[in-house]
């Protein structure tokens, strides 16, 4: 059985992060074993005067206590991570667990629509690089592109210039790139990723949905990172991720005024057990 170890916060209400990681990886058949980074009453998005409580003391025992009994992961993935000291010690992290057989991926989280998530800023989107630049896969979204890159924040791309951010995107030092939430010919949305090592590109796109809905991002790279356990076909994995994630959307669509803070995953899980079936 293949394990992961995802490194990010508890938003105890909203749907993102941890309550989204561990659901959609344990439906892929996959061990999740999990560090939180810090614990939320809400997550940041849209909910005010949330609770706050920082866990980055608590890291370094979890991983010390790992070590002693030679704990090994197949993958680590990170997602919102609350301080540059917490991206220091998850980078530590990194180099103490990283095997020839783990795989890591880093979302990014930066912000969305342009804009920061409450909280960050430049400062620490430049550790964020940092740590971008340790993965083998990296899930930023438009808007964290644009922070990872220092470039301005743009809604569209062209193909080529698309394909030119995933390249600049693996010249941070991670091997593959991989952008969400990319637009394609007015109807279609999905992914576009670069593997820096082959030096293939690949594309991934469902029907676009005109609503935003909060925590895909998680959704994306929790099934993404599930999907790189169990096979090495990066197309397939893709494919599963961007179709989950539209079906997530979809589902939610009928019951969003209820829904409005996070993606109703939880109606899909049984259709990602199958599609993680397929994959291997
Ligand atoms: O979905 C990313 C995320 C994770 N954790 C927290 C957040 C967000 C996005 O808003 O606020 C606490």
């Amino acid at each position: 059985m293949k394990r992961i170890v995802t490194i990010q916060d508890i938003s105890c209400f909203g749907k993102c992060s941890l309550t989204v990681a561990l659901p959609v990886i344990s439906a892929m058949g996959i061990e999740a074993a999990i560090i939180p980074t810090a614990v939320l009453s809400t997550h940041t998005g849209g909910f005010k005067d949330f609770t706050f409580r920082d866990l980055t003391s608590d890291i370094t025992p979890i991983a010390n206590h790992w070590k002693s009994f030679d704990l090994k992961f197949n993958g680590i993935y990170t997602g919102y991570l609350g301080s540059k000291e917490q991206i220091n010690i998850v980078s530590s992290f990194f180099d103490s667990f990283k095997t020839s057989d783990t795989k890591i991926i880093v979302d990014p989280v930066l912000g969305d629509n342009g804009k920061f998530y409450t909280g960050f800023d430049k400062d620490f989107a430049d550790e964020m690089k940092k740590l971008a630049g340790k993965a083998d896969i990296i899930v930023p979204n438009l808007t964290e592109t644009s922070f990872l890159l220092n470039i301005p924040y743009r809604e569209t791309y062209a193909e080529d210039e698309a394909k030119e951010l995933l390249v600049r995107l693996c010249e941070l030092g991670c091997s593959t790139a991989v952008i969400t939430g990319i637009r394609y010919k007015d109807n279609l949305q999905g992914a576009m990723a670069y593997d820096s090592k082959s030096d293939n590109f690949y594309s991934s796109f469902s029907k676009h949905i005109n609503k935003s809905f909060h925590g895909t991002g998680d959704i994306f790279s929790s099934v993404l990172s599930g999907s790189c356990m169990l096979t090495d076909n990066f197309q397939n994995a893709l494919d599963t991720a961007v179709q989950f994630t539209y079906k997530c959307m979809e589902a939610t669509l009928p019951i969003m005024d209820e829904h409005y803070y996070g993606t109703a995953f939880e109606l899909c899980l049984g259709e990602l057990n199958s599609a993680a079936k397929k994959l291997q």
